[in-house]
């Protein structure tokens, strides 16, 4: 029997995997509301693929409760904040999962930690919960996700998976639960290693990310275009640069190399300087808007509509997303309030002037800037003729403006 504890983005696909696979699992969640949803059949988010395997689960005898059970392991998909001001991460929430667990698993259980966390958390924060509760028969293990949103399920079953233990029976132990479904390599190494490697790979990657924003604010500044730049550097054997785009949100590499950055602020360097360039798109996008209105006539910031309110394209995920950012900026400027926004994905009224028909958003905008490349958009440029458009994403093709 496994609990999975946790049930956001994370956990909840775990969960449902582990069951349509044949353990035995009860998801639990401190939230009475979502876990009253799950128990509704509704899900809480969307995901390519999640309703069918969640009616697999629920036949295979999934549970979904707020308190936790006696199992033989748990895994923690707790979310890790961290501090805006000090750039350090607050592993309270991964903290208090754990001990809750403590206070209830049976003797020899394992605990899987699964949020990310930065390097040597478990060591500073978690062990020490084990020698101050008399519970150092507890097994602890490191088992940072890799899956992507709008692929997690395909990527849960096929991505490697990096699990740091401390012993190689715990190894067996927790090869054991994550075989179940990840047909993927499962690689033992340490918990520090396993906690430092997460952390590393979304750092790559928002560094390659911000490498590419640069790269397209040095050919707007020379009036070169970045994408053919990129096209053509990119048939080098050893260059593969990514794509620039309005900023890099999620919740994930808009956030972890930060954990690095509070860690060794004395050492880190290209680090922060990539959170700064991506952190600093949203603000690029803005002045490019400003020169695009007023080359075109438009005064009225009212007439400018922002396509897309997600962090990226064909997800609901709004959690740091560059258009909220943009958004932010415009309002510390004062000049917030009137922009148009829509997003086919996002439901519910987060932000001032947001649409739910794309017709009605077009009829009310004289400029459209796209800042997410959702299907729905790139299926109908068609819509967008007759208005200015500055494209962030280069999905429109010629006759627009780009970043
Ligand atoms: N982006 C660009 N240009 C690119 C690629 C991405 O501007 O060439 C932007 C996206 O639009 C988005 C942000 O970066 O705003 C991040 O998107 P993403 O698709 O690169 O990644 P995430 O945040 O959805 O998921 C990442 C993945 N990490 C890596 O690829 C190293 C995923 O595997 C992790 O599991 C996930 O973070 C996580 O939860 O940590």
């Amino acid at each position: 029997m496994v609990n999975v504890k946790g049930l956001g983005y994370i956990g909840l696909p775990t969960a449902l995997m582990l069951a349509a696979h044949g353990v035995q699992v009860v998801g639990t969640d401190q939230s009475e509301a979502l876990v009253d949803s799950l128990n509704k059949g509704e899900l809480t988010f969307e995901e390519k693929g999640l309703d069918a395997l969640f009616h697999q689960a629920l036949d295979a005898g999934i549970r979904f409760q707020t308190g936790d059970v006696e199992a033989d392991a748990y895994i923690i998909a707790v979310p890790t904040p961290y501090d805006h001001r000090t750039k350090k991460t607050d592993a309270r929430y991964v903290v208090a999962a754990v001990s809750e667990v403590l206070d209830i698993c049976p003797k020899g259980a394992v605990v899987v930690v699964e949020s990310t966390i930065s390097p040597s958390t478990i060591d500073r924060n978690v062990r020490p919960l084990l020698k101050e509760k008399g519970r150092e028969d507890v097994k602890l293990a490191h088992a940072p996700e890799r899956i992507i949103p709008g692929n997690m399920l395909y990527e849960l079953e096929h991505n490697s998976r990096t699990i740091g233990v401390d012993s190689p029976e715990v190894a067996e132990q927790v090869k054991a639960l994550y075989s179940s479904f990840c047909q993927g390599e499962i690689v033992f190494t340490d918990i520090r290693t396993a906690e430092m490697t997460k952390v590393v790979e979304n750092t790559y990657r928002d560094v390659n990310i911000a490498f590419a924003n640069e790269l397209a604010k040095i050919c707007r500044a020379d009036g070169m275009d970045v994408y053919e730049v990129i096209r053509i550097a990119n048939k080098h054997p050893r260059v593969n640069i990514l794509t620039p785009g309005p900023g890099v949100g999620g919740h994930c590499i808009s956030v972890d190399p930060w954990f690095l950055v509070g860690d060794y602020p004395d050492i880190v360097d290209v680090i922060r300087s990539a959170r700064r360039v991506n952190d600093g798109m949203p603000e690029f996008v803005l002045k490019r808007m400003g020169a695009i209105m007023k080359e075109n006539g438009i005064t009225d910031v009212g007439r400018v509509g922002l396509y897309g309110l997600t962090y990226k394209e064909n997800v609901d995920d709004t959690r740091e997303s560059p258009t909220l950012q943009l958004l932010h900026n415009m309002d510390e400027h004062l000049a917030g309030g009137r922009i148009k926004v829509y997003d086919p994905y996002v439901k519910k009224d987060i932000v001032p002037n947001q649409y739910h028909d794309f017709g009605a958003f077009l009829n009310d905008v004289d400029m459209v800037v796209v800042l997410v490349g959702h299907d729905e958009i790139r299926n109908g440029l068609d819509k967008l003729k007759g208005k200015v458009v500055l494209d962030t994403r280069n999905i429109c093709g010629e006759g627009v403006y780009k970043l």
